[in-house]
């Protein structure tokens, strides 16, 4: 099929998924155009399968907000028009499901008929909860399209808490490329982070409020009382500051290395022992299941989607959003003893295998065919 992207080009989850998405995708025989302001960052050569579509949008002075949603719809217009795309698929409700739609309107006047999927990935459906004013427009576009589908069973529950949903809700579990991990790295350079005798535990986020930056390191500073250890930390955001700052007033910044976004996480994944993942809220934490398949046991609050993807016991712990005390526990518990950390690494990977492409792709090549031939029936 051919089909267009719309996602997030950043380092966020949902980019992320999308991008991955398309590429397996593309691998399979599809012709995939990802729609987006920016090629997204785990996207590396364009291919005759894979095709990358800017949205400009020019300044105006007039304007005080440029108009990203138009820009995006009429992108979207005229990507489908001159490369004969037979599916939309937007991840991220806002705005991309309402560019989409308007999008899909102004085809039909022209008797274009191209169905839209929208995957709902968490942090859009939350936003609406901060900002109610959003709940009209995001409704409206979540029910105006053709199939939409929720990354976890709890995110699909949330939205139907949220907003008044008409529309059936498929879950799609998020995915990792399990075929991308099968190699064991032989040398993961593990003495440039970290002494022979200390473990290294990872975080790897977004460091947005969300992600409760300061109980990672409140977790650690209780872990390395106990056990030698050193925190990675990688990724960018407006928590990075106070948490240099909580890191030196708890005396271990000697033990914490802050490493910016990287385009390596499974190298430095290949090195680490235990991550870390306290968020408030969290629809999937594809974090820790990329964690998981480079066998990485899973220290997680219970919230959202986490615990469909960490089990309690097996690929790691479950606790309440704040309980740091339980948590350290629960890492000390798995650090302190090879067979045990051996032990909860195997069963990460295990169960991250679950989520292989190979059994997710399908799923969502289903649901293209089944929106593609219903596409006649406007919505
Ligand atoms: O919070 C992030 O890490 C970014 C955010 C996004 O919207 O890109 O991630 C969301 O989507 C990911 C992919 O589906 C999920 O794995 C994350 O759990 C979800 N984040 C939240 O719900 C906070």
């Amino acid at each position: 099929m051919k089909i267009a992207i719309v996602c997030y080009p950043t380092f966020g989850g949902s980019g992320v998924v999308a991008t991955e998405l398309g590429i397996a995708l593309a691998k399979r025989g599809h012709e995939v155009h990802f729609v987006t302001y920016k090629q997204p960052v785990r996207l590396g050569l364009l291919g005759n399968n894979i095709h990358f579509h800017e949205v400009h949008v020019p300044e105006y002075p007039l304007f005080k907000y440029q108009p990203y949603e138009l820009a995006l719809s009429s992108k979207l217009v005229d990507t489908i028009k001159m490369n004969g795309i037979e599916l939309l698929h937007v991840h991220y409700a806002i705005p991309h499901a309402y560019a989409g739609y308007m999008a899909k309107k102004m085809l039909e006047e022209e008797g274009i008929y191209v169905p839209m999927i929208t995957t709902l990935h968490g942090t859009d459906i939350t936003l609406v909860g901060k900002h109610p004013f959003y709940r009209p427009a995001v409704t409206f576009s979540i029910n105006q399209s053709d199939v939409v589908t929720s990354v976890s069973e709890n995110l699909k529950q949330r939205t139907k808490e949220i907003f008044n949903i008409t529309k059936e809700i498929e879950v799609i579990p998020n995915f990792i490329d399990k075929e991308k991990y099968d190699h064991s790295f032989t040398d993961c350079q593990r003495s440039n982070m970290a002494k022979e005798e200390e473990r290294i535990v990872t975080h790897i986020s977004n460091f947005r409020k969300v992600k409760r930056i300061p109980d990672v390191l409140q977790v650690f500073y209780r872990i390395q009382k106990e056990v030698p250890a050193k925190l990675v930390m990688v990724g960018e955001g407006p928590e990075k500051e106070a948490a240099e700052l909580l890191c030196e007033t708890l005396n271990i910044s000697d033990k914490v290395l802050f490493l910016g976004n990287s385009n390596e996480i499974d190298k430095i994944l290949c090195f680490s022992d235990l991550f870390l993942l306290p968020s408030e809220s969290e629809s999937f934490g594809l974090a820790a299941l990329e964690a998981m398949i480079n066998r990485v046991a899973v220290i997680s609050s219970n919230t959202g989607g986490i615990p469909e993807v960490n089990i309690h016991g097996t690929t790691g712990y479950l606790s309440d959003v704040g309980d740091v005390d339980a948590m350290a526990k629960n890492a000390i518990k798995i650090l302190s003893n090879d067979a045990v950390l051996s032990q909860f690494k195997e069963n990460a990977a295990r169960e991250a295998k679950k989520f292989d492409i190979l059994r997710v792709l399908p799923l969502y090549e289903a649901i293209y065919h089944k929106a593609y031939a219903g596409r006649f029936k406007t919505v």
